[in-house]
């Protein structure tokens, strides 16, 4: 039996077509700015997302936090999204790399949250209370199961943001589903920004690398971090040789990834599972009550998905994943669900 892999976008491997490129690509060192390709990525990303500069980072992660460490000071506060990525699955890195606390506001089964929320946020300027020094958006949110917050709510954030001069991240792992699901594209989601990180080694299908992109002026602090945290590289223009194959071919196609989530919640739900309603992007969540006997039949089947916490799971759907495997997905939890394993 084929493995069908829907634990995350993360596993797509690099296309013939994307290997030949990055074989060919031409280098140098980028810790002197000297890879021309490396160059090239960059300035083709700040180009889409209409900022001044980018940089290529090795992880999603060092992104975010590369973004953190250069829009605050420790001490601060950074407002974001109920089960935010920065909050749950980066190590804690923001508290121990930057000293921020993270204090999270809004509608936790869908990770928005609007201007209110920021302004609520916001204390007093006395000495009690830690003050707010940054506003983190994630988009699409990923614990929510892959939700687009409207560009007007993000509007409205900022809005409040800007009544406050409070800096704005913006976590765009899957900036790229949200310009595909939406038709608005990525400069019109990137403009209210300080920071906007985005990922090429998710469904953009590159094995390696994320893309922060601002001002000039912040990129340049952007990078100091990143050679903090180890993040620079020497010939790199092999990644970003598949970053810019990723950019160039990989954007539109997402559209069928969002197709396969829906067919996938579609069928789950004629299965008789609960899904956490119509999938926005790439993701589907859903609650399985026999979880433990769940995750040892679909292993068993070749099939991987992921619990997200205990009784829900998440299937993700990405470039190596195709109409045929929803299908072959669905056969395959069709048996469990007949041995009573729902
Ligand atoms: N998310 C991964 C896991 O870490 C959970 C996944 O499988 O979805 N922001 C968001 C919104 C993300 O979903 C991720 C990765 C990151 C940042 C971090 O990217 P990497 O893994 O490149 O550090």
């Amino acid at each position: 039996m084929a493995v069908v892999d829907l634990r995350s976008d993360t596993v797509t491997r690099p296309s013939a077509a994307m290997r030949a490129a990055m074989a060919e690509a031409e280098v140098g060192d980028d810790v002197y700015g000297e890879d021309p390709t490396v160059n090239r990525l960059q300035e083709t990303a700040a180009a889409l997302l209409g900022k001044e500069a980018a940089l290529l980072v090795p992880s999603g992660t060092m992104g975010n936090q590369a973004s953190i460490r250069s829009l605050t000071r420790p001490g601060e506060v950074v407002v974001t999204a109920v089960d935010a990525h920065i909050l749950m699955y980066e190590s804690g890195a923001a508290s121990a790399l930057s000293g921020v606390q993270i204090q999270t506001v809004g509608d936790g089964s869908s990770g928005s949250f609007t201007g209110t929320d920021v302004r609520g946020a916001v204390r007093p300027s006395e000495s009690h209370f830690a003050p707010v020094g940054l506003v983190s958006v994630e988009n699409t949110h990923n614990r929510s199961g892959g939700r687009i917050l409207p560009l007007e709510c993000v509007k409205d954030i900022a809005e409040a943001a800007r009544e406050h001069d409070l800096p704005l991240h913006l976590d765009g792992a899957r900036l790229f589903h949200a310009v595909v699901a939406t038709g608005i594209d990525a400069a019109a989601w990137a403009e209210p920004f300080d920071t906007v990180t985005f990922c090429l080694s998710k469904g953009l299908g590159a094995p390696v690398g994320s893309i922060v992109c601002g001002s000039a002026a912040m990129i340049r602090r952007v990078h100091r971090a990143r050679k903090m945290l180890g993040g620079g590289m020497r010939q790199a223009g092999i990644l970003a040789a598949a970053g810019l194959y990723a950019l160039e071919h990989n954007i539109d196609r997402l559209t069928d990834d969002h197709a396969n989530a829906r067919r996938l919640a579609e069928g789950l739900e004629e299965l008789g599972f609960s899904v956490a309603g119509a999938p926005e992007s790439n993701m589907v969540m859903f609650e399985v009550r026999n979880s433990a006997t769940f995750v040892r039949e679909t292993l068993a089947r070749n099939l991987f998905i992921n619990s997200v916490y205990e009784g829900r799971f998440r299937a993700v759907t990405h470039l190596d994943v195709s109409e045929d495997d929803i299908d072959d997905a669905l056969d395959r939890i069709r048996e469990l669900v007949a041995e009573g394993v729902q």
